[in-house]
């Protein structure tokens, strides 16, 4: 594997399978589960202080030998500390999402640390790469969270074929079919967040899981798209209640603020109602909570099979 794949040398693991650093939804367990599988797990630092994840990569630390990373969000409160905390851990990667990270990415190279922001568009691809980005994670707007505005399947190959590091896709997998379809694009790697939430080692409420297994593509909605941050999310009351707040012209920080708050309600609290139940498109796909391993292992199996049949492609 890596002799060819340049996703799975660089990040020294078994296969070029990233687990989507996802606010609140990644922890040690889940993130030492998808390293141990052959993956690459991600911890999410979201709006926690430096000092919150350094406990969370120590755990993850005692529960896994295997290369992880950690996902940091352009709009944290504690961006510089958590960076300054990065580069005295050296984890493996960092992957840089929610805004322009060009600012962060020379301090977490000098400590040696592979850097891959999650990118939207083809500027913003070649803006990561001039300014020395190992990969570039392309995410289509069929992903949860906070999104961009180009599919997957139109971002991937455009991207691609600008700029000369790896690519990643990310946004609407979550098999091998997905995982095979990303590679005809020109990506190198996948990484995947809404199939990962729905694993046995994810800590999220039984709520949210069992709400995603039974949601169907079009309940992932997009809420907030006038505010500028659109967020994908499960369709509920709390996706009602922005829909008002935006109709009458509510501020990006007040919705970002219910938003924000709502994603530890949906996660922690198992509120489906009133939380932020951020999902992926690819929910209708996901129909049962396996364990992680499992899930790598089908992926893999599947995408093998695939480019059998089509006697091309490799991971090794
Ligand atoms: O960041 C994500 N997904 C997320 S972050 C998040 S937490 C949150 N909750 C409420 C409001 C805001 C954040 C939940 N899901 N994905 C990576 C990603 N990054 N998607 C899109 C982008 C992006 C968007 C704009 C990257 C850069 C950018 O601007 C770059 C520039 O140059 O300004």
């Amino acid at each position: 594997m890596h002799s060819e794949n340049r996703v799975s040398r660089i990040l020294n693991t078994d296969y070029p399978i990233i687990q989507g650093g996802m606010a609140w939804a990644s922890d040690p367990i889940l993130t030492a589960a998808v390293s141990n599988a052959g993956g690459l797990g991600m911890l999410a630092s979201g709006s926690m202080n430096a000092e919150d994840l350094s406990l969370e990569i120590e755990k993850t630390r005692t529960l896994t030998e295997r290369a992880f990373g950690v996902n940091v969000m352009m709009l944290s409160p504690h961006l510089h500390e958590i960076i300054d905390l990065l580069v005295q851990e050296r984890v493996h990667l960092v992957t840089l999402g929610a805004g322009n990270s060009g600012k962060v990415i020379g301090k977490l190279k000098s400590a040696g640390i592979v850097v891959a922001p999650v990118i939207a568009s083809v500027a913003m691809a070649r803006r990561a790469e001039s300014v020395g980005a190992d990969m570039v994670i392309a995410e289509g707007m069929e992903a949860g969270g906070h999104i961009g505005r180009v599919t997957t399947m139109a971002l991937v190959p455009q991207v691609a074929d600008a700029i000369q590091i790896p690519v990643v896709a990310a946004g609407g997998i979550a098999d091998g079919r997905g995982m095979a379809a990303a590679f005809c694009l020109g990506a190198e790697g996948v990484q995947m967040g809404t199939r990962f939430v729905c694993s046995v080692e994810c800590q999220v409420h039984e709520n949210y899981k069992e709400r995603l297994v039974k949601a169907s593509e079009l309940d992932a909605i997009i809420a907030g798209v006038g505010s500028g941050h659109p967020i994908r999310c499960l369709r509920n009351s709390l996706t009602r209640k922005i829909d008002v707040m935006e109709k009458r012209g509510a501020e990006f920080e007040e919705i970002e603020r219910i938003a924000v708050g709502g994603l530890r309600r949906a996660v922690k609290e198992g509120d489906m109602d009133n939380g932020s139940v951020m999902a992926g498109q690819i929910c209708g796909l996901v129909k049962e909570i396996v364990p992680v391993d499992k899930i790598i292992r089908s992926m893999i199996e599947e995408f093998t099979h695939i480019f059998r049949d089509h006697s091309g492609g490799s991971l090794s």
